[in-house]
């Protein structure tokens, strides 16, 4: 029998062993100081299966034929060629310098937005964007799906994003300190299990636990109950859903603070600008409205009193209030975000402990945590040539525009022409919205290269297709900003098929553009992550005087600690002295009322927050028998990722997604727990399964994200649940242009069609797109 070899590694989800034998998985053992490991480590067993793996370099044969000239409505349905590795470098180093020398780097889009792997050297993106500024660069893009609108409005009225970066507060300090914490979206273990660049311990339960023996009061505001865990005995408000709810039911208790004259004047006059020009809008100054308790029930659908009294709470009690990301990904995103700030100014608590407002809590797994001083690894993009980019989720709107003009944080831009589009480590057919929509866009550009180790529906529809190995093939490292480790992640299985490491695949392209040097800087892939290690190490030590073991030590045990500051309370010295901790902003203080909002003039995004009907929610005109769609995170899986593994399969029914919805609303359509349902709009339709439940509010529907999308039969009908072909693809605002997800209403019906399982159907139509990956040849 062979021995059983012990390989420490990591994901986006937590640390592990993987324990292997004979070149076979058998185990996986969690991180030994992580209080709360993710299931979803075992998954990664899935990365080993050929089954939805790209085994080999392939390229669409119309592509192949005819190049840029090809039809590119062949995309998707087309049969791929496979190749060698050097005819696929060599077409896409081509590719690049034919559209490079014909039409500009702005025209090739690289912002390839994605999770990719945790691993930092091998991180498909940086390494991507690395090799095209060596080769005069491309369009990439700013912010994040994750957070758009929020951290622009932040840097506005903030001075910087770090409120909802994961440096307001730490929650340890709310567990200690908070006596009434308000949760406006949610605190969830399903989404920390999560953290950009891996997460050593998971710490979320042991604070929530601590607030739960404090007897601290609780208040959710969601549509949705198990945001928190039921043992926290939380107050469930199910706020009718929409981004802009939510900001009513702010600026009502800001409202009727101020109505009480209970508001801080002195925290007001020293810490802020601009307050006189919210406070008149909560007056009723302009629109004859008074923005309290009575007028914020309206629109929310919760009881006046009960706003009345959290008021009160609000302003007698240390409070805090934490705003999840979610409420930023829906039109309009920008102004809970305000909304909260100027609340928590209202009551004054900003740089107290235990007092104020953060954003992202639970987001993200690291978000709350213990801050980290040191420098976390990372492979350098080297610098950019050209400056050209694209709000990140407005993708759809470039391609199909080009040339046209739109707005972001207060500038004039012009869309880029792009006819190259290379993504390496994303998945928009995963992750953009309105899918139908963006396919459309799919067909503008003469090429399009996607790298990755799952053929994806991106994948199925690229031109080219290059197999990135999974990060357990291959040796990185892992850490990053929110983290208190740095991680060793071993190789412990050979690659899968041809698949090569996304360092090996732009090192190869580096070469043939005659770059290769430069790429590489002649380092290996064990020189490189001793250089990045080393990099961490040394400046730990300088600047902090932190000893990390050295590499080697390191490599062996696994991982190495960074130095953390916890019990950090934010905003703190500003406070204090807001003349010497002056923040960035266009009065140094906290902005309230914007001067650089009022010049622009933008009817959605005000000089001051405020509530701004949206384009879909359920108090709109002739909304009656729909629902509004809630595409939230999944739990037992990353986004698109190991969509087929154990973790994942778990939460569906039926072979597709599960849709969640109040039984009273089941009732009414005659649909019972288990059956299929069929969700539409103007935009699209999707299968799922109906699973009825009361932890939703109702009118409320939720489904998911992460079903891999599959379009079925003539109609395109979504078979697999992915709700994006339902989702709304416009702006939050001129100013912020996040991605707006959350805005979106939905009908409901009993599906009595037939259907195909969702995995037979996307297995079926890759085997005959890939002839199976090379049982023939060209
Ligand atoms: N409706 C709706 N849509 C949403 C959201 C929502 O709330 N509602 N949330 C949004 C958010 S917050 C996000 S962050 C996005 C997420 O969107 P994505 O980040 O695009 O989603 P992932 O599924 O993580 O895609 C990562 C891809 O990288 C590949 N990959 C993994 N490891 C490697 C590697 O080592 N090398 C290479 N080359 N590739 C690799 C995976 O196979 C996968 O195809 O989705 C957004 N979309
Ligand atoms: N397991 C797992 N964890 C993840 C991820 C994953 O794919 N899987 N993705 C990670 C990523 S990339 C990100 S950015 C984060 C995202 O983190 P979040 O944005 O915090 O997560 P979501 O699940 O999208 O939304 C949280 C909750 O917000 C509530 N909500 C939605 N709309 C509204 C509203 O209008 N008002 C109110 N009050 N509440 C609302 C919903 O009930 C939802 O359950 O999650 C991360 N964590
Ligand atoms: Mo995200």
């Amino acid at each position: 029998m062979a021995a059983i070899r012990r390989f420490p590694h990591c994901s986006h989800w937590g640390a592990y062993t993987i324990l292997v034998e004979a070149g076979r998985i058998v185990g996986v053992e969690p991180f030994e100081h992580d209080p709360a490991p993710s299931p979803m480590i075992q998954s990664i067993r899935e990365w080993a299966k050929p089954d939805r793996r790209v085994l080999r370099p392939m390229v669409r044969s119309g592509w192949l034929k005819k190049r840029q000239a090809s039809d590119r409505g062949g995309r998707g349905s087309e049969r791929f060629v496979p190749v060698s590795w050097d005819e696929a470098t060599t077409l896409v180093a081509d590719e690049i310098r034919r559209v490079s020398g014909e039409f500009g780097n702005a025209s090739i889009f690289a912002g390839s937005y994605g999770w990719t792997s945790c691993g930092r050297f091998h991180h498909a993106s940086s390494l991507l964007k690395r090799t095209l500024n060596l080769a005069g660069g491309y369009t990439g893009h700013v912010d994040t799906y994750s957070i758009a609108a929020g951290p622009v409005i932040l840097r506005h009225t903030l001075g910087n994003d770090d409120a909802c970066g994961g440096q307001a507060n730490t929650l340890d300090m709310i567990a200690e300190h908070t006596e009434t914490l308000v949760v406006f979206g949610a605190l969830s273990p399903r989404t920390a299990q999560s953290e950009a660049g891996g997460i050593g311990s998971h710490r979320l339960e042991t604070h929530l636990r601590r607030l739960a023996q404090r007897g601290v009061k609780v208040v959710l505001v969601s549509p949705l109950r198990d945001d928190l865990p039921d043992w926290l005995a939380a107050e469930w408000w199910p706020i009718r859903p929409n981004t802009d709810t939510d900001t009513a039911l702010m600026l009502g208790l800001a409202g009727e603070i101020v109505k009480a004259g209970r508001h801080d004047r002195g925290f007001l006059v020293r810490c802020t600008s601009g307050a006189d020009r919210l406070l008149a809008y909560l007056e009723g100054d302009g629109d004859g409205v008074r923005k309290d308790a009575a007028w914020a029930a309206g629109i929310c659908e919760l009881p006046a009193d009960a706003i009345a009294q959290l008021a009160r709470r609000l302003v007698e009690t240390r409070s805090m209030l934490t705003v999840s990301w979610s409420l930023q990904r829906a039109q309009h995103g920008e102004q809970p975000f305000w909304a909260a700030l100027g609340l928590a100014s209202m009551i004054g608590q900003i740089g107290l402990p235990g007092g104020g407002v953060g954003y992202g809590y639970a987001s993200l797994g690291g978000v709350g945590a213990p801050l980290n001083l040191g420098k976390s690894p990372g492979m350098s993009q080297l610098a950019k040539p050209i400056d050209s980019f694209i709000p990140v989720a407005r993708i759809a709107d470039m391609l199909l525009n080009p040339g046209a003009s739109y707005s972001y944080e207060g500038q004039t831009r012009i869309y880029p022409d792009i006819r190259l589009v290379y993504w390496a480590g994303g998945n928009p057919y995963h992750h953009h919205q309105d899918l139908n929509r963006l396919a459309r866009a799919w067909t503008r550009p003469e090429t399009i290269i996607v790298q990755d180790p799952m053929f994806t529906a991106t994948a199925q529809r690229a031109d080219i297709v290059l197999p990135a190995n999974t990060s357990i093939e291959r040796n990185d490292i892992a850490g990053n900003k929110r983290s208190d480790f740095i991680f060793a992640m071993h190789r412990a299985i050979d690659p899968v098929g041809q698949a090569r490491s996304d360092f090996a695949i732009f090192d190869a392209i580096a070469g043939k553009l005659g770059v290769g040097e430069r790429f590489n800087e002649g380092r290996d892939e064990m020189g490189w992550l001793r250089h990045l290690y080393a990099i961490s190490r040394d400046d730990t030590a300088r600047r902090l005087g932190f000893d990390m073991p050295d590499f080697d030590a390191f490599w062996e045990q696994g991982y190495a600690r960074c130095p953390v500051k916890a019990e950090h309370t934010y905003l703190a010295e500003f406070r204090d002295h807001p003349e010497d901790h002056a923040l960035d902003t266009e009065s140094g203080r906290i902005v309230l009322g914007s001067e650089t909002l009022a010049k622009l003039d933008y009817a959605d995004c005000r000089a001051h927050p405020a509530w701004i009907e949206p384009a879909e929610w359920l108090g709109g005109a002739g909304k009656t028998g729909r629902f509004h769609l809630i595409s939230h995170q999944p739990v037992g899986r990353l986004h698109s990722q190991l969509e087929t593994a154990a973790t994942s399969r778990a939460m569906k029914r039926g072979g597709r997604e599960q849709a969640r919805i109040n039984p009273a609303d089941a009732e009414a359509l005659g649909i019972a727990d288990g059956d299929c349902i069929r969700l539409w709009n103007d935009r699209g339709a999707c299968l799922a399964t109906a699973q009825v439940s009361d932890s939703v509010r109702e009118g409320v529907v939720v489904l998911p994200t992460g079903a891999w999308f599959t379009p079925s039969g003539n109609s395109g009908l979504e078979i697999a649940g992915n709700p994006n072909v339902l989702t709304l693809d416009v702006g939050t605002s001129q100013f912020g242009q996040g991605c707006s997800a959350q805005t979106c209403l939905v009908c409901i019906e009993n599906y009595a069609g037939a259907s195909a399982d969702a995995f037979e159907y996307y297995e079926e139509k890759l085997v005959a797109l890939t002839a199976a990956q090379g049982r023939e040849h060209r």
